[in-house]
């Protein structure tokens, strides 16, 4: 199975991702918009890995507390068009924290420099306009392990478990 490990968006943050997507459309950008359930923050790509269990163990290791996370400015790798979040440094740390974990478990992801964004377009075609997704914010207190499968009509994400933050209130 193909995995992955993500931020699952709130309802408010998925309806300003949304009106993005929306303003690029009726600015004639055209490509393959992410459709709402598939909108997420991808924290570690793991890819073909045999069972979840393991990798659930592994981030046993990975604690941390909620924070919160907001968004701001569009931008592109290529022609994927992604949202940004505002500097973070506790979703950096949880990052961090993660791959630590998958690593010290044996459990093979994707090295690549940790780049916040939520994919709004592939195959985007027209030019980058000067649009802001509104302002939204949500408080992330768990993140999740997310299976992948290509659905006849786009990716289908599952989720397989949930990695809560630490109760700060202990
Ligand atoms: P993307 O949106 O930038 O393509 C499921 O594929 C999720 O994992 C997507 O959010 C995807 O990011 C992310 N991802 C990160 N590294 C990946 C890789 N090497 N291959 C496929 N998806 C990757």
């Amino acid at each position: 199975m193909r995995l992955f490990l993500a931020i699952k968006l709130s309802k408010p943050m998925k309806d300003a991702l949304i009106n993005a997507q929306n303003e690029l459309y009726d600015r004639g950008v055209r490509g393959n918009y992410t459709p709402e359930e598939n909108l997420h923050l991808t924290l570690a790509f793991i890819g073909e890995y045999p069972a979840p269990e393991p990798v659930l163990e592994a981030l046993a290791e990975a604690s941390f507390a909620p924070f919160a996370l907001s968004l701001e400015g569009l931008g592109r790798f290529g022609d994927l068009w992604w949202a940004g979040m505002r500097a973070s440094p506790p979703l950096t740390a949880l990052a961090r924290r993660i791959r630590h974990a998958l690593a010290e478990g044996n459990i093979p992801f994707d090295r690549k420099r940790f780049s916040p964004h939520i994919t709004l377009l592939r195959k985007a075609r027209g030019e980058l306009p000067g649009v802001e997704p509104g302002e939204a914010a949500m408080t992330v207190d768990h993140f999740s392990l997310m299976r992948s499968d290509r659905g006849k009509n786009g990716m289908i994400y599952t989720e397989l478990g949930q990695i809560p933050a630490e109760d700060t209130h202990i």
